[in-house]
């Protein structure tokens, strides 16, 4: 699972020269995401504004609690987790500016860096995490120091990609990550013995799920939402932090992001665990598998083949 660093001063330099001698640095960049590669960035290419970071670093100090997992939403502009009891309304107000202007110069950033895919992305939810990772409590299917790999319980993707870019703004600790094996590996691992072989649903099933989306059913029952991708894919999520002897003996690598960093991964297939740090920031974006350079190597690809049919 190789981590590629890319430093600033050649990332400046690929971005204004472009394509050179037939190689789009891009087009590279797009290919091994796709392949399961963490692309980091020993400085951020998307600093914050100075006076932004000394607000999400000094919540503390200032004895108001607006340290949750704290959510913006960019589709509405709305933002969520902020402790509405403990923190003034001017707080989470300025908090909301700080997030939205956050999530915009991730975009922006992407937009360039990731060119070939033209955008063909729902910019998803970006979140502020200012609790300390290490022994969080948490009950096992929400715990992220065990081995995941993403599936989201209530919003199925249907296919799309999950890329995650994320920044330790922590001032002097590092984001300790524990990384795993290829997809088609872990997959390998959990199917068939573990996991059945996703299958299309039948005629029966795809009747219920189109009724309780008309119903609105679908809202209360997550599972109505998911398309066989989704529920495969979240299956595996539970299984592998379920599964402690595949916790134990799977295959691993630590990876520490120093204060400062950036890096971005697929994050639905490359497993990973965050085993300590604190205050991290992340932009999620959800990628068309249709739009990867390397189209075959999408998740909703590699099942589909496995199960011979479509499954979204
Ligand atoms: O916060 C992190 O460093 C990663 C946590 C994680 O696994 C997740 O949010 O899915
Ligand atoms: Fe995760």
């Amino acid at each position: 699972m190789p981590v590629r660093s890319i430093r600033i001063e050649d990332l400046k330099s690929a971005l204004k020269n472009g394509d050179t001698a037939g190689m789009d640095p891009a087009r590279t960049w797009c290919a091994q995401l796709e392949a399961g590669d963490i692309l980091y960035f020993p400085q951020t290419p998307v600093p914050i504004p100075a006076e932004d970071l000394h607000f999400l670093l000094g919540q503390q100090q200032t004895g108001s609690k607006l340290h949750k997992n704290i959510a913006y939403k960019p589709n509405r502009d709305q933002l969520t987790g902020a402790d509405a009891t403990t923190a003034t309304p001017g707080l989470v107000e300025q908090l909301h500016a700080v997030m939205r202007r956050y999530s915009a110069s991730v975009a922006g950033f992407l937009t360039q860096f990731l060119a070939p895919y033209e955008q063909r992305w729902i910019l998803d939810y970006a979140s502020y995490r200012p609790l300390e990772e290490e022994s969080r409590d948490l009950p096992a299917r929400r715990r992220n120091d065990l081995l995941h790999t993403d599936a989201f319980p209530t919003r199925p993707t249907r296919g799309r990609r999950i890329l995650r870019f994320f920044h330790n703004i922590h001032p002097t600790r590092t984001r300790d990550w524990v990384v795993g094996q290829p997809f088609p590996r872990v997959v390998g691992a959990f199917v068939p013995g573990l996991l059945p072989v996703p299958r299309p649903d039948g005629a029966l099933k795809r009747a219920g799920k189109r009724m309780a989306q008309a119903t609105g059913l679908a809202k209360l029952i997550p599972q109505w939402k998911r398309t066989p991708y989704d529920e495969f894919m979240m299956r595996l999520h539970n299984a592998m932090k379920e599964n402690a002897e595949f916790q134990r003996s799977c295959a691993k690598e630590h990876v520490q992001f120093p204060p400062g960093s950036s890096w971005m991964v697929y994050t639905e297939t490359v497993p990973h665990a965050v085993l300590a740090g604190q205050y991290a920031l992340e932009q999620t974006f959800l990628v068309e598998a249709a739009a990867m350079v390397t189209p075959e190597s999408a998740p909703v690809a590699i099942l589909e083949k496995m199960a011979g049919a479509r499954l979204v």
